[in-house]
């Protein structure tokens, strides 16, 4: 068989969609650790572990710089990504969006974490900015609640009880109750590290700084970018005022 006809033969049997992201519309893509309940509790500590959040903030750069993202926010074991509204990288298709946003956060996790792991991608639209704040509060609100669990299933596992019985002791209790039993344990939700409470915001900032201009022979101002890792992000009401002002491009250091 001739090489031409052999190419088109194959070429007419590659299998894929042809969906596309809206235009007009902000995306988010979100990567999430598969089966990283597994991986975390042969590899890291817990209930949670700096060098596996460190490798988390990395995956959340690169796909940041990758993907010409305007905002990435992380949590427990993922990564929300949004781009920019007339964002048409590969052509919008989000075949292509979810299969290198996984791949890079496989690889870069991978390298940086020490151990081999992957994720999964999906594609979030939003079509107003009021839909873009409530995703990001709702992902906040998902990790202050698997903190609050998290650190209470670990402590009561460290203070000798087994995977059930730590698991029925929480069922069914209420935020109060569960921020009480840590407080008996030592452990003040309040003074946790904000990575680990309410997860972290990494975007771009533009900033001041002087500069020689060898035109005019003197030292001037100049506006610099560069990208911000906040691991004390506000909350609430002050946390979706934050994220407006991200969307009309207006955060400043
Ligand atoms: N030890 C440890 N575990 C962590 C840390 N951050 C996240 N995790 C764990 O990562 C897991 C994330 O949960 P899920 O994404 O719901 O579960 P999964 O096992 O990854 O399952 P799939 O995502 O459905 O494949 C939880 O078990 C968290 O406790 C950490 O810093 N240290
Ligand atoms: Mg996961």
């Amino acid at each position: 068989m001739k090489h031409a006809t052999l190419e088109k033969r194959m070429r007419d049997l590659e299998y894929f969609g042809d969906t596309r992201v809206l235009t007009e519309t902000w995306s988010v893509v979100r990567v999430d650790g598969r089966s990283f309940s597994r991986l975390t509790e042969a590899n890291f500590e817990k209930p949670f572990d700096a060098r596996f959040h460190e490798a988390m903030v990395a995956v959340s750069r690169a796909l940041l710089q990758e993907l010409s993202g305007i905002y990435a926010y992380t949590e427990s074991d993922e990564i929300s990504v949004l781009l920019p509204r007339e964002w048409r990288m590969f052509g919008g298709r989000v075949e292509k969006i979810v299969s290198v946003a996984s791949g890079l956060a496989s690889s870069v996790f991978t390298h940086h974490g020490g151990v081999p792991a992957h994720f999964d991608a999906r594609v979030w639209l939003g079509p107003t900015d009021t839909s873009v704040v409530d995703y990001f509060r709702w992902r906040q609100g998902d990790a202050l609640r698997c903190s609050l669990n998290g650190w209470c299933y670990w402590t009561l596992r460290k203070a000798g009880q087994t995977k059930r019985e730590a698991t029925a002791a929480l069922e069914g209790r209420s935020f109060e109750d569960k921020r009480t039993l840590l407080a008996e344990h030592g452990v003040t939700l309040a003074d946790l590290p904000g990575w680990q409470r309410q997860g972290v915001g990494i975007y771009e900032e533009t900033y001041k700084k002087t500069g020689f201009n060898p035109r005019l022979q003197r030292e001037v101002w100049v506006v610099r970018r560069r990208l911000r890792v906040e691991p004390e992000l506000p909350l609430g009401e002050e946390y979706a005022r934050f994220l407006r002002r991200l969307l009309a491009g207006k955060v400043q250091s």
